[in-house]
């Protein structure tokens, strides 16, 4: 039964659905935001930090220049997320890990939700704001677990183990992302305003190989038009149906 809150699934996408053995999905903030973890460029209460857009305290600059204001603004938003929780559409993610042969969930966010809800093998584009890492040996920590005093390996500062803007993906990240997008058979993109380079390179990548691509996102963006579907609507709503729907 076609849920009233999913937008029409196409006869081609529910056969593709069905038949899929590679099938990557690309998230961005708006897989979190039904678990309450504010999205980016929805004007939420981090899209500004004390006067600094998001992108300035989030910066690579920033962390050189003032490292105590870019931990003070990680902590806040750690504790934002102390108690956020997978929703419907991280579940119905992590379903499809038995559901697809080759299943790759690739994230720019950094909540560490997919993994909370099943999700394995994620690749985490951007990192993850539960580990801190070493500015010189570069050695992790989980926040999880452990106050983010020195490295307890050379004594050093730590800083989040998140990619900043003006900084390198983490190695190998990107490049095992595109390898699976290029020979994906469907690719997803869900929740993201597809703003974010070399991210947002992904579903391209998809789309010159043999995937057919779907966007999930109750707003339009600069790749709707390039996507060979659009479901408009929230990922919590959408996901879940296109599991059971076929
Ligand atoms: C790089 C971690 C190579 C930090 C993030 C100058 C110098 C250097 C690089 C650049 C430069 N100018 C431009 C660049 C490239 C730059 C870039 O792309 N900038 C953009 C802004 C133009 N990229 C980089 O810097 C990257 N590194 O290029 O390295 C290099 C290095 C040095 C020199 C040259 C080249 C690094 C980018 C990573 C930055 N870190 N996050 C933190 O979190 O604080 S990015 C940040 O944006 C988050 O990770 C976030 O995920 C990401 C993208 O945003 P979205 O996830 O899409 O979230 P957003 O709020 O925008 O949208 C949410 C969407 O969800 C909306 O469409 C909404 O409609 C939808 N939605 C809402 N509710 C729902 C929903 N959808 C479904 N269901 C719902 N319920």
């Amino acid at each position: 039964m076609q849920s009233e809150i999913a937008p029409t699934i196409s006869a081609e996408l529910r056969q593709r659905f069905a038949s899929a053995s590679r099938v990557v999905v690309l998230t961005g903030a708006g897989v979190s935001a039904e678990s309450g973890v504010p999205t980016f460029r929805g004007g939420g209460n981090t899209s500004v930090w004390k006067g600094m857009p998001f992108d300035v305290i989030s910066s690579g600059q920033m962390l050189e220049r003032d490292l105590p204001a870019v931990w003070e603004w990680f902590d806040y938003r750690r504790e934002l997320m102390q108690s956020v929780k997978p929703n419907p559409a991280h579940v119905a993610i992590a379903n499809w890990q038995r559901r697809f042969p080759e299943l790759t969930v690739v994230t720019q966010n950094i909540d560490g939700l997919h993994q909370k809800a099943g999700s394995r093998g994620v690749i985490e584009l951007h990192g993850n704001i539960w580990r801190a890492r070493c500015v010189t040996c570069e050695m992790t920590i989980d926040l999880t677990e452990h106050r983010r005093n020195a490295c307890v390996g050379c004594g050093d500062n730590l800083r989040p183990d998140v990619v900043l803007f003006g900084e390198m993906l983490p190695p190998g990240a990107y490049e095992r992302a595109a390898t699976a997008a290029s020979t994906c058979e469907l690719c997803f993109v869900v929740g993201t305003s597809a703003l974010v380079y070399p991210a947002a390179n992904i579903p391209a990548i998809a789309k010159m190989g043999s995937g057919y691509v779907v966007e999930i996102n109750p707003e339009k963006t600069p790749l709707s038009s390039f996507c060979d579907e659009v479901l408009s609507g929230k990922a919590g709503d959408i996901l879940p149906v296109l599991g059971d729907d076929v």
